[in-house]
């Protein structure tokens, strides 16, 4: 999805990343580069322009060019503010009864497929919804809808094959409804080519009939600018209550999907990203945004991990690490930050190129509870002085753990040789760099993120 913008700003970003302080001028030009790609991904001029000065503002901020890591906080601040040009909160449909979605939008954008996906939608989460077919225009256009509603079990209202007149098929539909009961009722409707005056004359008297609460917008995202054009006709006659964007799986560049809700107004409320009737997903600005930036939920991970642990503990941490004084008490404060931080799988979920990778990896929380059982039945003495653990407390502290000689011995050996590797200064720092932390570290995770075991 948008690969092309996706691949150039992270570039850009990855770039700024890596440097330790930022100039004014530096930001500068990354704004530029970004700006270059966000046009080139067909984006709006005034969208695009708009969108790049509130950043530079925000970035140019005292607060970030003094702070540890301002190419980081750059990449969220941007990322924030491209969740805000996507449209911020979620936004739930208007389902109170009589509850009527009427879908709008040109040929091809993918009406009557996101009529059934939406269907299948409501109906998984306990609704009862209809299809009534009112494109006149194509006569298949009534047999493909019929075709994909017996897919889904859902009622559907078909026309006569020669009935022209969408008002009366709309008449026929709410009484045919009264039948049926259903609790939400979804209106296919014809599109054009291009807008035209006919096209848009029949949805005026359609949705004046039917007084539709949600009139959703089919837009197709490979269409870019003129996407907006098309919605701002079409909302100018219907009046459209919010988006969907279909075929995001595709090749799209992303300008329709960016400048769509901050041209029109309106909310972007699904997107579709399939052929198939399951593929369609409620639209989550935060989550697209991070897509976009390619770079999994990185942000939330930031904002946890400053949550769980001060910035200054995060330091002591680190520098107890690299004059190798790490010891088990040090340890055990560790793991109460990733304790902080959720579970495993949470954690590794959010960085970047892993999400996907997850399945393959197998967690083992079991594992850490055991070491974590392991370390809290050493003395406070033991725990700063590991050497001292000789074979009689080892067997006590298996005991006292309940777990063996073999796992404390385990634990022991892989603990001296971390202090070992932390005692090479340079590769510690190189981690921490590798995971973008800069000189900070990663708060909590020995190695910066590697974990030794
Ligand atoms: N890849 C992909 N194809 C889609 C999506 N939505 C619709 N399509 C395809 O786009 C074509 C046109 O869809 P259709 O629903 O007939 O459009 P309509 O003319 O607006 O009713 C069909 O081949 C659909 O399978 C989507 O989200 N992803
Ligand atoms: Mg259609």
């Amino acid at each position: 999805m948008f690969n092309q913008l996706s691949d150039k700003l992270e570039g850009v970003f990855k770039n700024l990343r890596g440097q330790g302080k930022l100039s004014e001028r530096n930001i500068k030009d990354a704004m530029t580069e970004v700006r270059l790609a966000l046009l080139e991904a067909d984006v709006d001029y005034s969208v695009a322009r708009d969108f790049i000065s509130s950043v530079r503002d925000e970035a140019m901020g005292e607060k970030v060019l003094k702070s540890v890591t301002p190419g980081q906080q750059i990449v969220k601040i941007f990322r924030d503010k491209l969740a805000e040009l996507l449209g911020g909160d979620q936004a739930p449909l208007e389902l109170t009864p009589p509850a009527r979605i009427l879908m709008v939008g040109l040929n091809g954008a993918g009406k009557t497929t996101t009529s059934a996906k939406l269907a299948l939608r409501l109906k998984k989460e306990g609704r009862r919804p209809l299809l009534v077919a009112c494109d006149l225009f194509r006569p298949a256009a009534i047999d493909q809808l019929e075709t994909l509603a017996r897919e889904i079990d859902v009622p559907v209202f078909t026309p006569d094959r020669d009935e022209k007149n969408v008002i009366k098929v709309a008449k026929q539909a709410l009484k045919w409804a009264e039948t049926q009961n259903g609790t939400v009722m979804i209106f296919d409707t014809a599109g054009r080519q291009e807008i035209d005056d006919a096209l848009i004359r029949e949805l005026e008297d359609l949705q004046k009939f039917l007084q539709a609460k949600e009139v959703l917008l089919v837009a197709d995202s490979a269409t870019g600018q003129q996407a907006v054009n098309v919605a701002k006709r079409f909302d100018e006659a219907v009046g459209i209550s919010g988006i969907v964007l279909t075929k995001l799986d595709g090749d799209a560049r992303g300008g329709a999907a960016l400048s769509m809700r901050s041209v029109t107004g309106k909310p972007i409320k699904f997107s579709g990203v399939g052929e198939k009737i399951a593929d369609f997903e409620a639209f989550v600005p935060d989550r697209l945004a991070d897509r976009m930036l390619g770079m999994g939920d990185v942000v939330g991970l930031v904002e946890k991990a400053a949550e769980a642990v001060d910035e200054k503990d995060a330091m002591k941490m680190a520098e107890r690490l690299a004059s190798n004084q790490f010891d088990f008490n040090d340890f055990l404060q560790q793991m109460k930050f990733m304790k902080k931080l959720g579970p495993m799988e949470n954690i590794l979920g959010m960085l970047p190129g892993v999400g996907k990778k997850l399945k393959d990896i197998n967690v083992d929380d079991g594992k850490m509870k055991r070491i974590e059982a392991i370390v809290l039945s050493m003395t406070p003495y033991e725990r700063s002085r590991p050497e001292i653990i000789n074979a009689k407390r080892r067997k006590r502290i298996a005991a006292g753990s309940g777990t063996n000689l073999t796992q404390v011995n385990q634990l022991l050996k892989q603990f001296s040789m971390m202090r070992k590797m932390m005692k090479n200064k340079g590769k510690m720092k190189g981690m921490m760099k590798q995971m973008g932390m800069g000189g900070g570290g990663f708060p909590g995770l020995p190695g910066g993120g590697k974990l030794p075991f």
